[in-house]
């Protein structure tokens, strides 16, 4: 047995390996929800103190959804899946004491502002969940008055103040702005992945 024989048969067996991979990676995304084509989103339930974010994050679903042509959105009785989606908890937690060299007392400069969500998504005609996770999202805030001029990054993109389009407005309230994109984006990225 020569080397060279040795490594084509090696090859060959490495093709063929490769080939019943292939085969077993089509034959599980066909068994995947092909029935599902369209979605209802559940009025969304709001257990934190933050009120506003429900029908913020109820309107950048549907908008990402629509705008991204992900699945056809319906109403309850007519589709053949639902999104739940449960706001369990927005916090501010501190990101970072005393930075600023000036700052004696080592005050926050820095909060982070957390959404923890329960999502799920259930697969009307099977009756079955196809999906069911806890999903948390976050945007930086400081002390400045604009997130534009606050030298932080806010969304964690490597971008900052007047180079990200996504830096504006009020601190906490564009913090929000922020969490209730990346939330939003983070589910509809389950969605798709699941297809
Ligand atoms: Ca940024
Ligand atoms: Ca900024």
């Amino acid at each position: 047995m020569n080397m060279v024989w040795i490594k084509k048969r090696m090859a060959n067996k490495f093709y063929i390996l490769f080939f019943i991979f292939s085969c077993g990676f089509y034959s599980t995304l066909g068994s995947l929800p092909v029935h599902i084509d369209s979605i209802y989103v559940h009025p969304i339930v709001n257990e934190s103190a933050e009120y506003s974010i429900s029908a913020q994050l109820a309107d950048n679903i549907s908008e990402n959804l629509i705008n991204e042509n992900v699945i056809k959105i319906t109403d309850w009785d007519l589709a053949d899946s639902r999104l739940e989606i449960k706001i369990l908890e927005v916090k501010d937690t501190p990101n970072i004491y005393g930075v600023n060299t000036n700052n004696e007392y080592s005050q926050v400069d820095e909060w982070k502002i957390t959404i923890i969500s329960k999502v799920s998504w259930l697969d009307v005609v099977k009756n079955e969940i196809l999906f069911e996770n806890n999903i948390q999202s976050f945007g930086i805030y400081g002390n400045s008055s604009d997130m534009n001029i606050d030298g932080i990054d806010n969304d964690g993109d490597n971008l900052f103040d007047n180079n990200d389009a996504d830096e504006f407005g009020p601190p906490r309230e564009g913090a929000i702005r922020i969490a209730v994109e990346k939330l939003s984006r983070e589910i509809i990225n389950q969605i798709t992945s699941t297809w």
